[in-house]
Order: C-alpha cells, then structure tokens, then sequence
C-alpha cells in the first residue's frame, strides 16, 4: 500500500496586507500538485480548503489585525493535521499566509513531538510587542514557541508547541531590528543566506538535519518568499538576495534523502503579483522534490 498525501488548502490572507494570498491554493492545484506527487507513487488525497471568510466581511476585526478569525482558522487546520498524522498520512498544507503554520504545525506535533525545519526569508519571530507592521504572519512562529497574543498560542491546545532546540531556519535575511535582538536570545538554529553564501546550501542543509536528530519526524515550513524574487515574483514580501532556482531544489532534496519528513507547509504564494503562475508551478517542483523525486 502506498503512503498517502492529505492536501489541506488553508487560503488565508488576513495575516497580512496583500491581496490575492487566498489564491494560492487555487494555483499550486493548477499547477499540477496532485498529479506530479501522484506520479512519485504516492495516494492523493485532496480534502479541499479550509473555510475562511473573505476580508470585506470582518470589517469590525480589522482593527485587531483579524485575530479572531485568523485564530479560529488555525485551529481548523490544527484538527486537519491531527486528523491527517492520526490516520497516517502526509499532511501538505497549501497557503495562504504563513500563519497557517500556527494550527498546521500544532496538529502535526499532537500526539509527538517533532522538528521543525522553517525555510524563510523571514523569522517570523515578532509579538505584538516588537511588530513594526501588526502583521501577524510575521508572529507565527513566536507564537508556536509560546509567545504573543494567547489567542494563538492556545490554538488545539494550551501552551507552546515546540521548544527552540526543536526548530532550524534556514534562508534568513530579513529581520525586524526587535525581532533579530529575540531571535539571537532564543536558542533556535538559524542559518542565514550568508551561511548559505559561505558554505553551500548542501552543508547547511545537513547541519541542519543533524541539529534536529533528537526528533525522528520533520515539519518542513516552506515560505515561498526564501526564494530570489527573480525566480519567485509572486509573493507578498519579496526579499532580494535568496535562494536560486537550483540551492532551493537541492535543499529540497538533501532533507527528502534523511527520510524523516512527515509533514509539509506552502506558504505565501500569491498569483496576482506572479507571473504566469511560474511561482506557484516551482512551489509543486520543490514539493515533489521534498518528498523524493529524484532526477537520476
Ligand atoms: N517581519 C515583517 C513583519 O513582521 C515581515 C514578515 N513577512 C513575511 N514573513 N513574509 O515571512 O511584518
Ligand atoms: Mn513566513
Ligand atoms: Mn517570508
Ligand atoms: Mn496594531
């Protein structure tokens, strides 16, 4: 019997100011997502989108940033991903923006822990404290350390959902001046684009598998903005100096060689800012990639 991939679309956009986010979904489908991990030999299993209401219809929580609604959210991703490990398939979580992983990762990490590998630009590593935009895809992960608005640090169940020694950045280049003083105090693993500059993606990416070795399952956090916006346009936040077409595919690759990935999230496409969907297209490569495909 062959390994089953549950495909959860999460089209959020309330966790940041761009529009068209909520269509990434849509595009990683028409991109061809089912049929490429299909053609690996995997079981497809599409269980649709997640509900989210439209932005126009929360005016009275905008205020607030969306909290409200962006936590209830995520809490239906986080019994999606439960529900999904608990039946033993893959969980791919399509986004949306990055504060999806706050129930994504949540769920995932349920019944046991697990590492977390977060591919980003961005840290994410803001709390309502050290924000400069409010934007609460730039918290998620604080929140999923246990640190920020309650609302989502609580979201399935009371309290943080990893420990920092169970978390590894990579692609890092772009940090808010509070954000970076918490990330260095924190204890996470980061490895910055001048780590990757200096030694090659292939080294940090085993480094990376070796600092997580104490946690046999991976959740790999895709931020399709850790990419060089000349080869991923269509994203919210774009970033210059990322990850070239070829150091993300053999990112890709490296983590699907330790065989211990258990769960996927791709975030932050957004097909209004893209050009003829070549990004959301290269986010199906990377994620065929991730879960083995191999060129030879
Ligand atoms: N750090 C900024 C903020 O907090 C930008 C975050 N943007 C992202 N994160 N795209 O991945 O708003
Ligand atoms: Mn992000
Ligand atoms: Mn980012
Ligand atoms: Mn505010």
């Amino acid at each position: 019997m062959s390994a089953t991939i549950q495909i959860i679309g999460v089209p959020i956009d309330l966790g940041q100011t761009h529009r068209g986010v909520d269509m990434g979904p849509g595009a990683m489908r028409y991109a061809g997502l089912a049929s490429r991990l299909a053609a690996l030999g995997y079981h497809i299993r599409d269980t649709g989108n997640i509900a989210v209401p439209i932005r126009e219809t929360l005016s009275e929580e905008r205020q607030h940033h969306y909290l409200p609604a962006i936590s209830q959210i995520c809490r239906a991703a986080y019994e999606a991903g439960r529900r999904a490990v608990e039946e033993g398939a893959v969980p791919l979580f399509i986004g949306g923006d990055h504060t999806l992983a706050i129930g994504s990762i949540g769920g995932v990490t349920h019944n046991a822990p697990a590492g977390l590998i977060w591919i980003d630009a961005h840290a994410d590593f803001n709390t309502p404290a050290t924000t400069l935009t409010g934007n609460i895809h730039g918290m998620a992960l604080a929140a999923l350390l246990g640190e920020g608005y309650r609302e989502l640090v609580d979201v399935g169940r009371p309290g943080p959902k990893l420990e920092p020694a169970d978390v590894v950045m990579i692609g890092i280049r772009d940090l808010d001046p509070e954000e970076r003083t918490r990330l260095r105090a924190s204890g996470i693993t980061v490895y910055t684009m001048r780590d990757i500059d200096e030694r090659g993606v292939g080294a940090v990416t085993r480094e990376a598998l070796e600092r997580l070795e104490h946690r046999e399952r991976l959740h790999v956090s895709l931020d399709m903005d850790c990419l060089d916006p000349q080869v991923c346009p269509g994203v919210g936040t774009t970033s210059p100096g990322g990850l070239s077409y070829r150091e993300a595919q053999l990112l890709m690759e490296v983590l699907a060689d330790s065989e211990r990935v258990r769960a996927l999230d791709v975030v932050e496409i957004n097909p209004i800012l893209d050009q003829r969907n070549q990004t959301a297209a290269l986010a199906v490569e990377l994620a065929a990639s991730l879960l083995g495909k191999r060129i030879l």
